[in-house]
């Protein structure tokens, strides 16, 4: 089993928080090319998914997708439970997490490949074709972020985790969004209180420091 990872990339560091969180050590390669901002050429001419986290399996089946790899591990090793032991628990962390991928992530990863130059032509991950950035998409990724501020706030308003009492999935997608939106100056907002409480405990899990 190898699992393909990049750097502190922030999909790849996704899963390298939840396996941390389970105590699980998968042998990994880091396919970034060192001080750039792609993948090494190798990488990508041997797999055409082009983006990493990828998983490969020992009878060589490719796993690509953070959540779909995090979730291969949590079936395989329950414990400890990170995407919910019941169908509502289930249920409820994998809402919170798409929504953190689709509200946060994906509004950061807009702002962030359609303003620097090191994407130009490279707006989305994961195609060899040339996809040049589209300006307006800067500002409207960090207007979406900003509603993803004010939603996720509200819900740690009164729960402890973003899903609820107990930490999961859906934190480590939530605290990875915000991480990368920080590196661009654009970490959470003075007025989320509840979020900047959050963000404080979170951010000391020993799955997160190391
Ligand atoms: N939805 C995917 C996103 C994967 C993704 O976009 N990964 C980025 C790194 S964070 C990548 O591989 N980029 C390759 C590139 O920029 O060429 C997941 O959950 O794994």
């Amino acid at each position: 089993m190898k699992l393909f990872t990049w750097g502190i990339a922030p999909n790849p560091r996704r899963v390298k928080i939840f396996l941390a969180e389970k105590g699980l050590n998968v042998p990994s390669e880091d396919v970034g090319v060192p001080g750039k901002a792609f993948l090494k050429p190798e990488f990508l001419e041997a797999h055409a998914h082009r983006r990493v986290p990828l998983l490969l399996l020992d009878d060589g089946t490719y796993i690509a997708e953070a959540m779909a790899i995090c979730r291969y591990f949590e079936a395989l090793h329950p414990e400890p439970a990170l995407m919910g032991t019941n169908p509502q628990e289930v249920a409820v962390i994998d809402m919170w997490e798409r929504l953190a991928e689709w509200e946060g992530m994906q509004a950061i990863s807009e702002y962030y490949r359609n303003s620097k130059g090191s994407f130009t032509d490279r707006s989305l991950a994961g195609y060899s074709k040339t996809l040049e950035q589209i300006p307006a998409l800067i500002e409207r990724g960090e207007a979406r972020l900003d509603l993803f501020y004010e939603k996720f706030d509200a819900q740690l308003s009164d729960n402890e985790y973003v899903a609820g009492e107990r930490f999961s999935v859906a934190d480590i997608t939530t605290l990875c969004t915000i991480d990368f939106a920080a590196y661009s100056n654009l970490g959470i907002p003075e007025n989320c209180q509840n979020l900047q409480r959050w963000y404080k405990s979170v951010s000391k899990r020993a799955s997160v420091v190391n």
